[in-house]
């Protein structure tokens, strides 16, 4: 995996790889591991998708034919104006199975994937998807009686030619519908079987734009329409066609089986046999079974059953469900941003990153259908308790995108499928931007996990040879942070990379804090220190130390680390750069004002044009200070447990915590305080408020840890931080739960007026936390 001097010359430092052996390239994630995982349900940006974890795969999908209002459209990409009233993972486990529920108007689709491994099965096993369709009849309409159209791909990304089943797919006579073979499973077949009355046609394509499968589909379907008025597919395909669509067509309700098997002898090897073990009514038994299997290891991992109602429950299923139904493989290279004189001869000052895989969840299908950094941290808290080798791979993946400056991008933008999700303008990553190393809330959580000796001895030594690979990584990521973007001061630290020379932005934004516009100081300066950043560093020092304690590493980097702990712990030192006596509270500290505003400013351009625009005034020249804005920001201390637990801070930090005119809502704590001079204030005319005062899941879930933390440690607010805890996880739970049974998802924030969800509809990222709420579990 070294680079040689010489490659290393010719390749750009920021995209050259960190020169460490893989975390993929560890033992554990080889063999059964690997192959288990192969095919899975790993494109979320599409109602139902199914590839493998393999570059160019062979990929599978649906689409169908949605009315709404007399007119038709084609479903396929999961996109919020579709305005289905109801998708997602009602079960999921991320490894074999998975039932989705589907509800698009007047129609009902449940979608159900399950994966089998037989001795003759190909590499990865074979695989079956259910489909059922259901009309409900409402308002007596006649649609109800019409056919319904599924169209169900299958595509190869690698161009090998995909053979039709036969000349004429008549189901009922010979129930293959296509065949190839493929360097990874050898050769492979795809079987319908239905005990309904099915028509199905068909359509071959060849192109290598996988990506325009909806548009392909439509366009062809369309011609058919206008040249002989029929919705159906011709019945032709081009010669050697890398894409098969099937057309299946019947009259609700109907159900159909899809099964996929594959293996290198496949004509001798029991065919008939196979399929008819993952269709009809083997697959229903199989499918029962799974749904059991899950709802145990659901009641095991989270032991609801005597906390919650039936309403909550489903909604935490469907919380991890969707987490792990949301898990997407992505290949492909990130553009990253140099600066001009770095490259010659580019024209957009962007080089690509080399070309990677990613496994991870995603934190909404529909809108962000890709790996966001610090968004993982938080999934991996709920994904380690489901799955700890699951967990474990999909941090893998990160921390093997590390570039050798200890850098890892922030958004993972892989694939032209990914690709064509992102207005172009957002693409670019910033190597000098970072953002929270949330990854170590979960390694911490596996790290004290294996001390304490709660994980089986398979799960103890993955965690262990994984743990003991990653620590130079690790290293590397803490002093990517600890050089780049440190403050002034020993121990100050604040998010780089700010915009001081706007003058559109009200507050200019924090992207990479991960917490975008919540307001930090007016005037972004070298004088910046951010408390949070402060806090995460403390976290990752403190990982790190528990790391090297537990290999012995030379005393050394044990000793270092301790030392860098005890001084970002350190409570003095903390109060003196950050905390506020007149609030109570810790806050950052830069060059601010809070008399800045937005107004209208009419400038003129050539031939006496006057535009309208916003611009910001600031009406005091700014100083030196710690920023008034609380939120949560200012309770990453709390949140971090460094207030000891008898310090009258612990009873300020409470006591803003339980106030409604800051924090303190019925559905949650604020983003930003009601207080706050730039409470729910618009950053530029198009720039709504985001993390100014709507409730967020991730960081309720932190504040909320830490209440339970300090309920539970001698002291003289254990009581009170007891009362506040339940309070605040009752509010949470009943809002989300109330959300989801309301509207059939989640959301990206809630209303902290009214509860109501906002922002992103399905969002099953860190939102899903509300089941560890439900659960109680926290770390330790
Ligand atoms: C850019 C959109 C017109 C914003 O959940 C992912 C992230 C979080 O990491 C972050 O903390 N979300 C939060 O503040 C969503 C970010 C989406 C960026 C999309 C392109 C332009 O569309």
């Amino acid at each position: 995996n070294l680079m040689t001097h010489a490659e290393q010359a010719q390749t750009p430092r920021v995209v050259t790889p960190f020169p460490a052996p893989k975390l993929m390239d560890l033992p554990q994630f080889q063999g059964e591991h690997k192959e288990s995982l192969y095919w899975g349900t790993y494109r979320p940006n599409v109602y139902l998708g199914i590839r493998a974890r393999t570059p160019r795969s062979l990929i599978a999908g649906l689409m169908w034919i949605g009315i709404k209002d007399g007119r038709y459209f084609m479903r396929h990409v999961c996109q919020d104006s579709d305005d289905l009233s109801k998708y997602g993972w009602a079960q999921h486990d991320g490894r074999s199975f998975g039932h989705q529920v589907i509800v698009d108007q007047d129609m009902n689709l449940g979608t159900s994937f399950l994966k089998s491994k037989g001795e003759d099965s190909g590499y990865g096993g074979d695989w079956a998807v259910q489909i059922d369709v259901q009309n409900h009849k409402s308002r007596g309409n006649e649609e109800a009686s019409r056919s319904a159209h599924l169209f169900f791909y299958l595509a190869d990304e690698d161009g090998n030619t995909l053979n039709l089943g036969g000349d004429t797919l008549d189901i009922h006579e010979n129930p293959l519908l296509a065949s190839g073979s493929r360097m990874d499973i050898g050769s492979w077949q795809l079987h319908l079987k239905s005990l309904d009355d099915l028509e199905v046609h068909y359509a071959g394509f060849k192109t290598p734009h996988i990506h325009n499968l909806s548009d392909l589909v439509q366009e062809n379907l369309g011609l058919q329409v206008r040249k002989f008025g029929r919705l159906q597919l011709p019945d032709t395909s081009v010669d050697s066609p890398n894409i098969l669509v099937f057309q299946i067509s019947a009259r609700a309700p109907f159900r159909t089986d899809v099964a996929f098997i594959s293996g290198t002898r496949l004509e001798s090897s029991r065919v008939e046999e196979r399929v008819s073990s993952l269709t009809g009514t083997s697959l229903t038994n199989q499918l029962k079974d799974k749904q059991r299997e899950f709802d145990t290891k659901f009641e095991k991992s989270f032991n609801l059953v005597d906390k919650l109602d039936s309403e909550s429950i489903v909604a935490g299923k469907a919380a991890i469900a969707n987490l792990l139904g949301g898990i997407g493989y992505f290949f492909g290279q990130s553009k990253i941003a140099v600066s001009g004189d770095m490259l010659p001869g580019s024209h957009d000052n962007s080089i690509l990153y080399w070309p990677a895989e990613l496994y991870t969840a995603v934190p909404s299908r529909p809108f962000f259908p890709r790996g966001f950094l610090w968004d993982e941290g938080f999934h991996q808290l709920l994904i380690w308790r489901w799955d700890t080798h699951i967990s474990l791979d999909i941090i893998g993946h990160w921390l093997d995108l590390m570039n050798i400056d200890g850098w890892i991008p922030r958004e993972q933008i892989l694939g032209v499928e990914a690709l064509s999700k992102v207005p172009s303008d957002f693409v670019t990553q910033l190597p000098t931007n970072g953002n929270p190393p949330a990854l170590l809330l979960a390694l911490r959580d596996l790290v004290h996990g294996l001390k304490k000796n709660k994980f089986t001895a398979a799960e103890s030594d993955a965690i262990s040879s994984f743990v003991e690979r990653a620590f130079v990584r690790l290293e590397a990521w803490f002093q990517w942070f600890n050089t780049t973007q440190s403050g002034k001061e020993v121990g100050s630290y604040y998010w780089h990379g700010r915009d001081n020379i706007t003058n559109r932005e009200l507050n200019p934004k924090t992207l990479t804090s991960g917490l975008d516009d919540y307001p930090r100081a007016s005037h972004p300066s070298k004088d910046e220190r951010h408390v949070d950043l402060r806090c995460w560093m403390l976290l990752a020092a403190d990982c790190l130390h528990s790391i090297a304690e537990l290999f012995e590493k030379e005393n050394k980097s044990a000793k270092e680390y301790g030392a860098t702990v005890k001084l970002l712990s350190d409570f003095e030192v903390l109060n003196q750069m950050h905390y506020d006596d007149a609030y109570g509270t810790y806050l950052d500290f830069g060059n601010h004002t809070e008399k800045v505003r937005l107004v209208w400013k009419e400038t003129m351009t050539g031939h006496n044009y006057a535009t309208r625009e916003l611009v910001r005034e600031v009406l005091e020249s700014p100083k030196l200070r710690l920023v008034p804005h609380i939120g949560p920001v200012s309770l990453f201390p709390f949140i971090g447990r460094i207030i000891p637990a008898d310090s009258k801070v612990l009873e300020k930090q409470l006591d803003i915590i339980s106030n409604r005119s800051i924090l303190w809502t019925d559905f949650g704590l604020r983003s930003l305080a009601k207080t706050s001079s730039l409470y729910m204030k618009y950053n530029t005319e198009h720039d709504a408020p985001y993390w100014r005062g709507p409730i967020w899941m991730n960081m309720n879930y932190m504040i909320l840890s830490s209440l339970y933390h300090y309920s539970r440690v001698d002291g003289p607010y254990r009581e009170k931080a007891r009362t506040i805890y339940d309070d605040l996880r009752g509010n949470l739970i009943r809002n989300v739960v109330k959300n989801y049974h309301k509207t059939g998802f989640f959301w990206e924030q809630y209303d902290q007026k009214n509860g109501k969800g906002k922002g992103a509809r399905v969002f099953n990222g860190w939102t899903s936390l509300v089941l560890l709420i439900m659960a109680e579990a926290y770390s330790s």
